[in-house]
């Protein structure tokens, strides 16, 4: 047995719910969620085992920059494309309660030159009726070869198990790429990189949370197995600082406060966090 895999791409609209989905299905927060724009930046592997099948999600940077061409809108196109090309399927997520069809069409028109197989999934329909969906995707159907399509609340995990059931049709044989216990093909920092994002980007408006970069330089388990960790976060405008600092060290101390509880939670540890800021990215 375990000689079955299947590389699934989740492709959709920012904010369409695609992260909340892949932590749902591996069943830890491996990706960052939030309801701010372009949340995702770098796509990341979600590993999900069931019996024999070993499922590879890709988390893709949300696909509505496809036209846009600054710098973050490169790179995020870029990563986009990057997990396309490794999947076998793709899975299209679109949010049920904010469907824009045209956009969905253009969408599809682009990803349809991959000839992968696309289901299509709605997600969010805690927030609609359901029956609203049937001309829509009778539309699509109308122009577009769409495998299947699957109604979702990730947020109530409604429809997750049958979505998984359908997904392990195309498995095919080969040998598992990641052992058992493995769930993303990230390490630690990156992952603790992406937590303080996360909470930059809760915390922060405007562009800032997109024009800083975040290292963990220090990661330390003390005699006592509480956790030191260091993070600098690197800002590319002098105004920043004053902003990420806020009245008397405010802000600073809501984000890190934010994250540190964020990081006990993933590590069970007590957990000393340390923010440096730093002026100029060398990155
Ligand atoms: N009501 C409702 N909200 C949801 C559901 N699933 C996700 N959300 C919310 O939608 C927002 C966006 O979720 P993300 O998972 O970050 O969306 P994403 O598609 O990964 O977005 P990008 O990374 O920016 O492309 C978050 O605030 C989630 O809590 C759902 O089933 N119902
Ligand atoms: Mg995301």
């Amino acid at each position: 047995m375990k000689n079955k895999i299947i590389k699934i791409s989740i492709v959709g609209r920012t904010n369409a719910g695609k992260s909340t989905l892949i932590n749902q299905i591996v069943g830890e927060k491996i990706s960052i969620q939030n309801k701010k724009i372009n949340t995702t930046q770098e796509t990341i592997i979600g590993v999900k085992n069931i019996k024999d099948t070993q499922f590879l999600f890709y988390d893709t940077p949300g696909s509505n920059f496809l036209k846009s061409l600054n710098s973050l809108s490169i790179k995020l196109k870029k990563n986009l494309w990057n997990g396309i090309d490794e999947s076998d399927l793709i899975l299209y997520m679109i949010d049920a309660s904010l469907v824009n069809l045209n956009f969905v069409f253009d969408q599809l028109e682009k990803i349809k030159e991959t000839k992968k197989k696309i289901i299509i999934a709605f997600n969010k329909t805690d927030l609609i009726l359901n029956k609203k969906l049937l001309p829509i995707i009778s539309k699509i159907n109308q122009v577009f070869k769409i495998e299947s399509f699957f109604t979702l609340s990730v947020k109530k995990n409604i429809g997750i198990y049958e979505l998984l059931k359908e997904i392990d049709k195309y498995a095919y044989p080969s040998k598992w790429i990641y052992t058992e216990n493995e769930i993303t093909d990230k390490d630690d920092k990156f992952f603790l990189n992406e937590l303080l994002r996360e909470s930059m980007l809760t915390f922060l408006h405007k562009e800032i949370p997109y024009n800083i970069n975040i290292i963990t330089s220090n990661f330390k388990i003390l005699k006592n197995s509480d956790i030191k960790i260091k993070q600098k976060i690197y800002f590319k405008e002098k105004r920043y600082k004053k902003i990420i600092l806020g009245k008397k060290g405010s802000m600073i101390k809501k984000i890190r406060e934010d994250c540190q509880n964020k990081i006990t939670k993933f590590f069970s540890k007590k957990i000393h966090l340390y923010l440096e800021l730093i002026p100029n990215d060398r990155n």
